[in-house]
């Protein structure tokens, strides 16, 4: 039998009506991208893996969607390939992103694709990327706080730690924990930018779709000023270092926004942003591509294992000066974002 690319579409949940290329396999469509280093989406089933402290054993399944017609999905829940569809073009659109952009084919750079298991677990509100595995997870939320976790910025953000463990490999804690965070919700946010969906805008906020009115807040994490999640710093202070990983990142994403945008208030995309300094300091933004630039070769070429955020301060600095020269606009710029953020 003769196995070909095929071009297909899916009705998201998150993005709308989506281009997908397909496997066809026989006279069967399979939810699986030649053109994409064969990225897949599977159905975990409900199950979950085992685990104990951080050893697993990686018993959901992922078992592959097909399809008859090479139309995916059905726009919501009702239908179990439609956070499919969400997953597999949260895969395409971040392989695209970093290949585009950066050059870089697949998360580990080498043309290897990965895969996706959606619903995962029961009521299970949250995603992951796993290295051992080369895969992601997807829960379908508890239905009150969160919905499925399937949204292009979530998508994003799990994969890019898997870019991060392939390049500057930042521990999982203490400073380097909060930059590991942050470097996701960057590429999260440069994604859902390049992406481009009118379905599904560019924007500074984490997990805006998938936040329920339960959860209260209308995102996960907000760029432009951290503290509107009521957990993370909007600078620098020596207490960063003892925060959850995932609020030490509002220094970092504070900072990347300051750089994108610049200081004050600020419409993009028809979202409103208000970003404050720690220092009275008006920053003048340089724009997002320059800044998604520079943090991607701070973290290939400059970030290791142990960067807290003075060093961060300095590999963006170094990658600036590479690509911009030093005492150039977007040089001073990453100075005085950084120091708009309390890291001299
Ligand atoms: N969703 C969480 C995160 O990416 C899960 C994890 O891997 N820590 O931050
Ligand atoms: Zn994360």
């Amino acid at each position: 039998e003769t196995i070909r690319t095929e071009a297909g579409d899916g009705k998201s949940l998150y993005t709308g009506t989506v281009p997908l290329e397909t496997t066809k396999s026989g006279s069967v469509y399979q939810l699986k991208d030649p053109t994409r280093g064969n990225t897949y989406t599977g159905d975990a089933g409900g199950q979950t893996d085992l685990c104990i402290l951080v050893w697993c054993v990686r018993r959901a399944p992922a078992t592959i969607f097909t399809d008859a017609d090479n139309h995916w999905g059905g726009g919501t829940t009702a239908d179990r390939a439609t956070v499919a569809v969400d997953a597999q073009f949260g895969t395409n659109m971040t392989w695209d992103f970093y290949k585009t952009v950066f050059g870089r084919t697949g998360i580990g750079g080498d043309g290897k694709g990965s895969f996706n298991r959606v619903h995962y677990g029961d009521r299970y509100a949250n995603a992951f990327w796993d290295d051992s595995c080369f895969c992601m997870t997807y829960g379908d939320g508890d239905g009150t706080q969160l919905g499925p976790l399937t949204s292009l910025d979530v998508a994003a953000h799990e994969m890019s730690h898997g870019v991060t463990s392939a390049t500057a490999n930042l521990t999982y804690s203490g400073e380097s924990g909060g930059l590991n965070e942050a470097t996701s919700d960057i590429m999260a946010a440069a994604v859902e930018f390049y992406a481009n969906n009118p379905a599904d805008v560019g924007d500074y906020l984490v997990g805006e779709e998938v936040v329920l009115p339960g959860f209260g807040k209308p995102a996960l994490r907000f760029m432009d000023r951290p503290s509107k999640d009521g957990s993370s710093p909007d600078s620098w202070s020596t207490g960063t270092k003892n925060l959850d990983v995932h609020y030490s990142s509002g220094v970092a994403n504070h900072f990347f926004y300051l750089l994108s945008e610049g200081s004050g208030a600020k419409t993009v995309n028809g979202v409103s942003y208000d970003s404050p300094t720690s220092n009275g300091s008006t920053v003048a933004g340089i724009g997002r591509d320059a800044a998604t630039k520079i943090w991607y070769r701070a973290l290939t070429t400059y970030m290791t294992s142990s960067t807290d955020y003075k060093a961060a301060r300095t590999a963006t600095l170094n990658a600036a000066r590479d690509l911009y020269g030093a005492g150039s606009p977007q040089y001073n710029a990453v100075a005085a974002a950084w120091s708009a953020v309390n890291v001299a």
